[in-house]
């Protein structure tokens, strides 16, 4: 064997052991390349769609990240349908998430927190998508993490022929995909084809997404709730019982007031999220069809559990565009128990109605 080649031998096996040549993963794109094919549909539209989220993250990301130095903190002096003061943070999203549907051509309509009504893209694209281009947008300003949500559909009606209401109006059950993207210490997008629930981190450096959370599970227990306590007074009875037992049972309280950041420390390390019906909300503050639709076909997926404190969120079939729904998600075993709080409180309503 030639000096030369027992140098490079040599020489390269202790650089391929060491720190600096470990291998740096598989790319989003050619993960979703070599799992096309456990997809029902698969003739690359749901790929190239996964990878226009992911380039209009890529670019929203980029915005977020230097956030305070550019003018794109605070509000944009305008409202959404719901009433929420718009951040410019949160039109700049959607601006950047409908171009890049748009463009690619998937996507035939598109729900968006920041539209009063579905945008038709006129095309003859085969999903409709609805999303939460930028989710706890109040936590803008503050430097705290903040997340996009999307749901994906295939349309009903024939390509290429007018959107029909129940190509928009589908229950959770009917996603063929899902997921978010975290704006937080490290960015990370999280998906679902209904396969499992898989985690990319993006690498900034080389702007790429690598996987870094394979096969997702959320563990069945956790000690951390995470509620808007601020507003226990006009909570019922039974959220106030079931934040009495996490108090006894010293579970932790977390609560970013980021929905995509509490979803995604509970999945990691076990926990439930609760926004329930509020004196002020009697259907809660979230909205089924681009915030809680999304979440419950990924904890799901992973081997959690979402509800309306009854009903299976994916089981609710969509009466509105921006209806929202109390939202009860996380590990399976806290969110049965804290649906039991409501089932005794509406035994016992129903005993003293006799
Ligand atoms: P936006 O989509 O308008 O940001 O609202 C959703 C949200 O900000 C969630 O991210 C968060 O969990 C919740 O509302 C916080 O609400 P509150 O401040 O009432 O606790």
């Amino acid at each position: 064997m030639d000096m030369q080649r027992s140098l490079n031998k040599a020489y390269s096996t202790s650089i391929e052991s060491s720190r600096i040549a470990h291998s740096i993963g598989m790319t989003l794109d050619r993960f979703i390349k070599n799992n096309q094919n456990q997809f029902q549909y698969a003739s690359g539209e749901l790929s190239q769609l996964l990878r226009d989220i992911a380039l209009a993250s890529k670019v929203v990301n980029r915005e977020v990240n230097k956030a305070g130095l550019i003018d794109i903190m605070g509000a944009a002096g305008t409202t959404n349908l719901g009433g929420d003061q718009q951040q410019k943070l949160d039109v700049l999203a959607n601006i950047r998430f409908t171009r890049a549907l748009a463009k690619g051509g998937e996507v035939c309509a598109l729900v968006s927190e920041e539209s009063e009504s579905f945008v038709d893209l006129n095309n003859s694209g085969k999903y409709v998508i609805a999303i939460d281009p930028l989710d706890g947008s109040s936590n803008i300003d503050v430097n705290v993490s903040i997340g996009t949500i999307f749901s994906i559909y295939r349309r009903k009606s024939a390509p290429g022929t007018p959107i029909r209401q129940d190509d928009i109006m589908q229950k959770g059950l009917e996603q063929v995909a899902a997921g978010y993207i975290l704006y937080g210490s490290s960015t990370m997008l999280v998906y679902t084809t209904g396969h499992g629930v898989h985690g990319f981190t993006y690498e900034t450096g080389l702007g790429e997404y690598f996987l870094s959370h394979p096969d997702m599970q959320i563990p069945d227990d956790g000690r951390t709730y995470s509620i808007n306590e601020g507003l226990a007074n006009s909570f019922d009875d039974a959220v106030k019982n079931y934040i009495g037992f996490c108090k006894d049972s010293s579970y932790t309280a977390r609560y970013i007031g980021s929905l995509v950041a509490d979803f995604h420390r509970n999945l990691l390390k076990g926990g439930i999220y609760i926004y329930p019906a509020t004196a002020k909300n009697a259907m809660g503050k979230l909205r089924l069809i681009y915030e809680c639709n999304a979440l419950a076909f990924l904890v799901e997926q992973a081997g959690g559990k979402a509800s309306d404190g009854q009903r299976r969120i994916l089981d609710i079939e969509p009466e509105s565009l921006h209806q929202r729904t109390p939202f009860y998600v996380g590990s399976k075993n806290m969110v049965e128990k804290a649906e039991t709080f409501n089932q005794l409180t509406i035994d016992s309503n129903g005993l003293q109605n006799g």
